[in-house]
């Protein structure tokens, strides 16, 4: 078990497309159980490989209050959505910031667990929502960029002052 350094916007790693998983080994079992620990470590309750530069289509949620109900997610995809809602995101690559984003109301997504079962799901919601901020990360893509240029503009400045001066204190 490791904690994975979590990358931060803006840094272009964030921007790389994730590849198929095509064999679920003991290298992926790994990473999936890494990107948990490091989750649940950082409060979380999703994370995308790509946030910890992993370009691989593997993503972890837990939603639970317990934080004992992991869903590990090999290659999900979304296979229809419907409706229209808003809710507040944040992400871990874009720490202590919030704004509404507009996105599907309800999704039907599928994936493989680690035992390379598929498994097809329904979801509203928290779920619905995360899903589909999940899989825009491997997609290269990030909660901000529904948000106005203006704003992005904003937090790019925030945070690479901020990182810069962890930087120096590291
Ligand atoms: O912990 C997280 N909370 C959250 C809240 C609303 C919408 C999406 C999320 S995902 C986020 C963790 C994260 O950055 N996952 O990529
Ligand atoms: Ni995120």
């Amino acid at each position: 078990m490791a904690i994975l350094d979590i990358l931060h916007f803006p840094d272009p790693n964030l921007r790389k497309k994730a590849r198929p998983v095509e064999t679920i080994d003991a290298r992926i079992k790994t990473l999936a159980s890494d990107m948990l620990e490091t989750m649940y470590k950082e409060g979380g309750i999703g994370l995308a490989a790509t946030q910890v530069n992993v370009q691989k289509r593997v993503v972890v949620i837990d939603l639970s209050e317990l934080r004992n109900e992991p869903m590990y997610l090999i290659n999900p995809e979304i296979i229809s959505s419907e409706g229209v809602e808003q809710m507040q995101e944040g992400c871990l690559s874009v720490p202590d910031y919030y704004d509404l984003v507009e996105r599907a109301e309800k999704v039907s997504f599928r994936y493989l667990n680690l035992a390379g079962e598929a498994k097809e799901v329904n979801a509203d919601g928290l779920l619905a929502v995360c899903i589909q901020h999940e899989i825009d990360h491997l997609d290269g893509k990030l909660f901000i960029d529904y948000l106005s240029p203006l704003k992005r503009q904003r937090l790019r400045k925030k945070l690479e002052k901020q990182d810069k001066l962890q930087a120096q204190i590291l």
